[in-house]
């Protein structure tokens, strides 16, 4: 029986990659489901993201916790949900080490009560999907060769990949117990608009832009795989339509650089975006105490979602670089607020009665 993908629970629908997700799906006039966006609204998350589809009738916003039991099992049950895709997290590397408490709440028994409300009201279905979105940093750390592939043993080292990697085992848990429809993705780090300032990408520009230091962590030889977030939405809209149950796909960028190397570049980029000399924003870097813990090199295999589903990359990192920064040079209120927590206001006059 083919999948229902009508009615979609869609966690953390109000930050960086769910957003770009939401975006896109209700952009396309022929998606003709219903997205219901349940998010906590945490320091991350913004509906401000996707006001333009506030009277969108395929598109319902629920302020609440994916670890609200009785919340979750009434959205189930009202919307008759078929499908979740369980973007819903703590997502920041730092904060987990100042922080590990929320990560554990959050990823881990967040994850375990979605599941749960699932396996109530699946069991007599066959036409349901958990979409479990998770990390390459469940894989651990790399030297300077090899690659993660799926069959890459978890070997999380940071309170937030160790929290990724118990929800990725428990969700493989209820697959193989209980035989709930379960599919997860491991990405790349993503890059692209409406991502927190807080995440390299972003704080570099924005820091460009105030001549700020440009903190690089250690060394700055430390290694990820970025990924253009707009190719992260197909992969999952890949996944959503075609993944296998109970298996899991990688999806990369095949698009490795040092942190060093990016800074660099994207010195580049704003300089030609902003009229300014590459030479006097390169000044700006300064290297810092290096983050605890911190893992070497993520590099991602990410063939079999390619060979086996046909999802490849289409935005070219050059590319991608320089829509980022020109939708943050174009977005500049949305920045000041983010920072400021001045969207926190909008929310209060727009869902304060809901
Ligand atoms: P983000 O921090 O930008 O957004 C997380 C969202 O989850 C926010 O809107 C926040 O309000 C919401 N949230 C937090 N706790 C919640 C709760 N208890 N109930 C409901 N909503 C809650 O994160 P992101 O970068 O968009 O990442 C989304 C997912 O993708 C995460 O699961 C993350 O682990 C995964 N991921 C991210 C990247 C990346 O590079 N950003 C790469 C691979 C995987
Ligand atoms: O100021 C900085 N200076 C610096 O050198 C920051 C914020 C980061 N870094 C380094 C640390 C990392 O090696 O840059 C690299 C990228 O850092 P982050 O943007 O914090 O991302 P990372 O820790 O790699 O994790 C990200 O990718 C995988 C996301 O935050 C995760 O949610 C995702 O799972």
């Amino acid at each position: 029986m083919p999948r229902a993908l009508r009615n979609i629970l869609v966690t953390g629908g109000c930050g960086f990659i769910g957003s770009n997700f939401i975006r896109h799906s209700l952009f396309q006039d022929n998606f003709s489901g219903k997205i219901i966006n349940l998010d906590a609204l945490t320091y991350a998350g913004n509906p401000e993201n996707l006001e333009d589809y506030q009277n969108d009738p395929r598109y319902v916003f629920v302020q609440g916790s994916i670890e609200n039991a009785q919340l979750v099992d009434r959205l189930f049950d009202t919307y008759d949900i078929d499908t979740v895709i369980n973007f819903a997290a703590e997502s920041h590397v730092d904060r987990s080490i100042h922080g590990p408490a929320q990560f554990m709440q959050t990823n881990v028994m967040g994850t375990f009560t979605l599941l749960e409300t699932a396996r109530k009201f699946w069991a007599e279905r066959n036409d349901t999907l958990f979409l479990h979105i998770s990390t390459d940093e469940v894989y651990g750390s790399l030297g300077s060769s090899g690659y993660f592939t799926e069959a890459t043993a978890y070997d999380p080292r940071s309170p937030y990949s160790a929290s990724k990697a118990s929800s990725d085992h428990v969700a493989r848990a209820y697959y193989h117990t209980y035989g709930l429809p379960i599919t997860l993705t491991n990405c790349s780090n993503n890059y692209g608009p409406y991502q927190f300032p807080e995440k390299l990408v972003p704080l570099m520009i924005l820091n460009m832009l105030e001549k700020k230091y440009l903190p690089v962590y250690g060394d700055g030889k430390n290694v990820r795989d970025w990924l253009y977030v707009q190719d992260h939405v197909l992969a999952i809209w890949t996944v959503l339509e075609q993944g296998a149950l109970g298996e899991c796909y990688n999806v990369g960028g095949d698009n490795e650089w040092s942190n060093i190397g990016l800074i660099e570049t994207l010195c580049d980029v704003v300089a030609r975006e902003t009229d300014q000399k590459s030479s006097e924003l390169k000044n700006l870097i300064h290297f810092v105490k290096d983050r605890p813990g911190h893992d070497q090199r993520y590099a991602i295999d990410c063939q079999k979602i390619k060979h086996n589903l046909g999802w490849k990359q289409t935005v070219s990192f050059t590319e991608g670089l320089q829509k980022t920064v020109h939708w943050y040079l174009h977005n500049m209120d949305w920045v000041k607020r983010v920072q400021s927590g001045e969207y926190q206001n909008w929310i209060q006059l727009n869902y304060q009665n809901r």
